[in-house]
């Protein structure tokens, strides 16, 4: 998620009529034919104050269960898009959904098996799109609900799943249920959000105070993120139908999942108890139930303060891995104690969890060749590390090309620039890009790394290869981690396969035993080595590696 403070945004007639343009609810949006969606929006009664019509409101039934994807897709890697900085079709200057298409192939080349869209909804921050005005609308700067469904299409057609983010927690101030509910304070919509007739004491979320006033009438609203981002209130059972009538609107589609923005967010309990409420439990659990009743769909959860709690089967199912991204930086730096902490965190974390390395967000830290000061070496051992362990690593657009943070830029937007193509900005628009590129484009692209086997992209597809060509390592078990000096190493076992990583994060090359093996089979080089390596009687391998390196095995009878 991202906070921004003090700033607003004016609704006028024009948006507005962007708005219910933009929604593909109305009788003129497209429609694939098969999925029941919304009647078309128009002003009800709201009672007291103004009645704005309401696009994305309205009941949506359960539509067509199906998958166009194999079991298991979703232990694949994923890429986590930021579509106005992924390619530009159009020469405006911005990334689009046609410009993502034309990069399909790109990702399938790489071996990509899903995409995390950061959200694509009309957004009125017109940005990274987390102040969503309309959740059935496709933002007007990325392209229409057709391009969004050709998307969809051209994505399934190369075995890749598409998950949307979704924002559960807070809207826009500018979507019109927030201008109701602000406009009377016995407007019908107004519990739709938190209100307080006098001002709470004594809070203060992410160094501020989120109790803000209202322009119409008397009371406070609250919002967690900032005064353009009201919270929904997610005790208010018609406000969790909303959002579950539009997850179905997008289920409906053929959409693979969700991503869920915040979700240690979503229930206040008072002052001190605003963050991971018991209740944020139940209302992913519910919404892990919906998404679930959809055949093959995957639910990730964003929970930075309470990581592997959202995980569990009783909450969102899987989470991204905050708890672990530091310690796979620090290991690839060659750090003991983080060394340790990465070989130990999947025997006891949930397999669901999502692993990452670094996102879009500034609290997640810099971009990865910032964060290893260029090291390429190193950088392939941070990647080599989570892309070969259990769990759904996510890789974040530009990583495996060593993209550095924005020229120029600070905060988030230094994480969110146009993808480094080519050298220059060409690669990404014709026109002139939203944002300054990359620090590092003219050394770091993909063009300049495509088809090569040593570059940073060749070695992430060749880690992206062994995870889609053994099975064992997308999504068996692990077992039998060690650390010898400066070495970690792991098996992972499904079904008959059984694979052991091994990975050097130290400057000197070592020759280290290997434990707990089949005894008497044979060590089979798939990365990093070129020869078969004898088990004895008593299970011990002897290993020997370079400096700086990673060497995969599968064990053979
Ligand atoms: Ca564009
Ligand atoms: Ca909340």
């Amino acid at each position: 998620m991202t906070r921004l403070t003090g700033i607003r945004f004016a609704l006028t007639a024009g948006t507005l009529a962007l708005v219910l343009a933009a929604c593909g609810c109305g009788g003129g949006g497209a429609s694939t034919g098969t999925a029941p969606v919304s009647p078309p929006a128009a002003p009800v009664d709201t009672g007291p104050g103004t009645s704005l019509a309401v696009p994305d409101l309205g009941a949506v039934a359960p539509g067509p269960k199906n998958s166009a994807l194999p079991a298991g897709w979703h232990n694949g890697a994923f890429m986590e898009i930021y579509v106005r900085g992924y390619k530009d079709s159009d020469g405006d200057g911005k990334g689009d959904l046609q410009g993502l298409i034309s990069k399909l192939d790109y990702l399938q080349d790489l071996g990509v098996k899903g995409i995390w869209l950061m959200p694509v909804t009309d957004s009125s921050d017109k940005d990274h799109g987390y102040a969503v005005k309309n959740y059935r609308g496709i933002e007007t700067d990325y392209g229409t609900l057709a391009d969004f469904e050709q998307l969809l299409a051209q994505a399934h057609t190369r075995g890749i799943g598409v998950i949307m983010d979704y924002v559960i927690n807070h809207s826009s101030s500018e979507h019109p249920l927030f201008k109701n509910a602000a406009s009377s304070a016995a407007n019908l919509q107004r519990p739709f959000y938190v209100w307080e007739a006098s001002k709470p004491a004594g809070w203060r979320i992410y160094g501020a105070d989120p109790w803000y006033t209202s322009v119409n009438t008397a009371g406070y609203y609250f919002a967690g993120f900032g005064s353009n981002m009201p919270d929904f209130n997610l005790t208010n059972t018609a406000a969790v139908a909303f959002h579950h009538d539009n997850l179905r609107f997008w289920l409906n589609k053929g959409v693979d999942g969700m991503r869920f923005d915040a979700v240690g967010n979503l229930v206040e309990n008072g002052a001190g108890v605003w963050e991971v409420q018991p209740q944020n439990h139940t209302v992913m659990r519910d919404v892990q139930q919906l998404v679930q009743g959809y055949n093959q769909r995957y639910l990730v959860c964003e929970a930075p303060a309470a990581s592997q709690a959202f995980a569990a089967p009783s909450s969102c199912g899987s989470a991204f891995a905050f708890d672990l991204k530091d310690h796979l930086i620090r290991a690839a730096r060659g750090e003991a104690a983080s060394i340790q902490a990465v070989s130990q965190y999947f025997v006891t974390a949930p397999a669901t969890m999502a692993t990452l390395l670094s996102n879009h967000d500034g609290f997640a830290g810099d971009r990865v060749w910032n964060q290893l000061g260029g090291d390429l070496a190193r950088y392939k051992l941070a990647a080599a590390s989570y892309l070969l362990l259990p769990g759904t690593p996510f890789i974040y657009y530009g990583e495996e090309v060593g993209m550095a943070n924005g020229q120029g830029l600070s905060g988030d937007w230094a994480l969110r620039t146009p993808m480094s193509w080519t050298a220059d900005k060409a690669g990404f628009s014709s026109g002139t890009p939203f944002r300054n590129l990359s620090a590092n484009v003219a050394g770091q692209n993909a063009s300049s790394q495509v088809g090569v086997t040593d570059s940073l992209h060749g070695f992430y597809k060749q880690m992206l290869g062994l995870r889609n060509s053994l099975p064992s390592i997308a999504r068996g078990s692990y077992e039998n981690p060690l650390v010898v000096g400066q070495v970690m190493g792991y098996q992972r076992r499904l079904g008959s396969e059984t694979s052991l990583v091994l990975i050097n994060y130290g400057n000197a090359a070592a020759t280290l035993p290997v434990d707990r093996l089949t005894p008497g089979a044979t060590l089979a080089p798939r990365y990093g080595a070129s020869a078969n390596v004898a088990i004895n009687a008593t299970g011990q391998a002897t290993v020997a590696m370079p400096a700086l390196s990673v060497q995969v095995y599968t064990v053979q009878p």
